[in-house]
């Protein structure tokens, strides 16, 4: 059976991008293939993170990842501090990835923004801790929004790269897995940037743990143009906004913009709000009580957390310390 792994920030509340994107798609494949899911609190640090408030994130977000279907006994659940041999791999990795290959990551460029020389040198090597991520379980299939296409093909490279300067054929490729029609979905302020948990407008994105009121209220001021909804798809060329609602419709009901074009075409947005505002309350209003439900004895979601480390740590243990063997470390026992 395959391998899957993929990993999500605590660094803030889930959105439904972080949703449609990715923790959708990772619920079926539990079944289909053994499934590794982790919250990458280590990641979340590349930028400043109130400690205070990242344990609670990561609970939360722990709590949010079961309710939207996440089964702890069908997959391995764990938090990313927990284990320590992604941090071990990931120094090899330093080593190992030219600071060419990092100079054209453009999640860096976009995070640092211009004052570059003042970023965290974490938020310049997180790629490199995403491919210790993934290797160190010797998975192949990783499902992630299309924004992270090209941390995987570096992470490819990185794989590479140790396998010819090693002489092994240690660490194996990776088949990036990029999500369905949603793949990228966009703020809600402005439809050419992406929906972020950290972008600092609340009104900027639907959050998994909003109620019906507040998603109403959001997708109602939603920026969008003065024209009705086209009936093609031609008719959104030089509209982000309109074709990210249309998009996020789709996603949603399971169908394609197309479809939604054919049978929302001509109406404006005012009706069209309101269809969608409909179809994302009836598809999260669960997914927002399931998580508040857990989150009432937080000891068990822990307690789930410890267990999902236990298991991670089994197999990425032994697969590291070979990585460790590989680069000639003297064995600590
Ligand atoms: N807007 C999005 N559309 C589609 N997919 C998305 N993802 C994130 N935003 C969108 C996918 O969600 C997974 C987990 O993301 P992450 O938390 O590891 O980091 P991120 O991509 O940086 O997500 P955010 O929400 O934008 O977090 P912040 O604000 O902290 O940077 C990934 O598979 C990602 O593709």
């Amino acid at each position: 059976m395959q391998r899957v792994f993929s990993g999500i920030q605590p660094s803030g509340v889930p959105t439904l991008g972080n949703y449609l994107g990715a923790i959708r798609n990772w619920v079926p494949m539990q079944d289909t293939h053994e499934s590794i899911f982790c919250v990458v609190d280590q990641h979340a640090i590349t930028v400043w993170q109130d400690p205070k408030e990242l344990a609670r994130q990561t609970r939360d977000m722990a709590a949010a990842l079961i309710a939207c279907g996440l089964d702890p006994d069908r997959c391995i659940l764990f938090v990313q501090s927990h284990v320590h041999a992604h941090t071990r791999l990931a120094w090899i990795f330093n080593c190992v990835a030219r600071i060419g290959w990092l100079n054209r990551m453009t999640q860096f460029k976009d995070k640092a923004g211009k004052d570059r020389e003042n970023a965290g040198s974490g938020l310049y090597v997180y790629p490199n801790l995403m491919a210790a991520d993934i290797h160190a379980y010797h998975a192949t299939r990783v499902p992630v929004g299309e924004d992270q296409k090209q941390h995987l093909e570096l992470a490819n490279d990185i794989a590479e790269k140790f396998n010819h300067d090693y002489g092994v054929d240690f660490f194996p490729h990776i088949d990036p897995h990029i999500m369905g029609v949603a793949a990228r979905v966009m703020s809600l302020r402005d439809g050419t940037k992406k929906m972020s948990k950290s972008d600092p407008s609340d009104q900027s994105r639907i959050n998994l743990s909003d109620d019906a009121d507040t998603i109403a209220l959001k997708i109602r001021r939603a920026k969008t143009d003065p024209e009705p909804l086209p009936s093609e798809m031609q008719g959104l060329e030089g509209r982000p906004e309109a074709r990210n609602l249309v998009g996020i419709l789709a996603a949603i009901t399971g169908t394609t913009p197309e479809d939604v074009l054919r049978q929302h075409g001509g109406q404006g947005f005012g009706t069209f709000k309101g269809v969608l505002a409909e179809a994302l309350v009836a598809h999260l209003s669960p997914i927002a009580s399931e998580a508040q439900r857990l989150l009432a004895d937080p000891g068990a979601v822990d307690a789930l957390l410890r267990r999902g480390a236990d298991r991670a740590r089994a197999i990425a243990e032994p697969i590291v310390a070979k990585a460790e063997e590989l680069v000639g470390f003297l064995p600590p026992r």
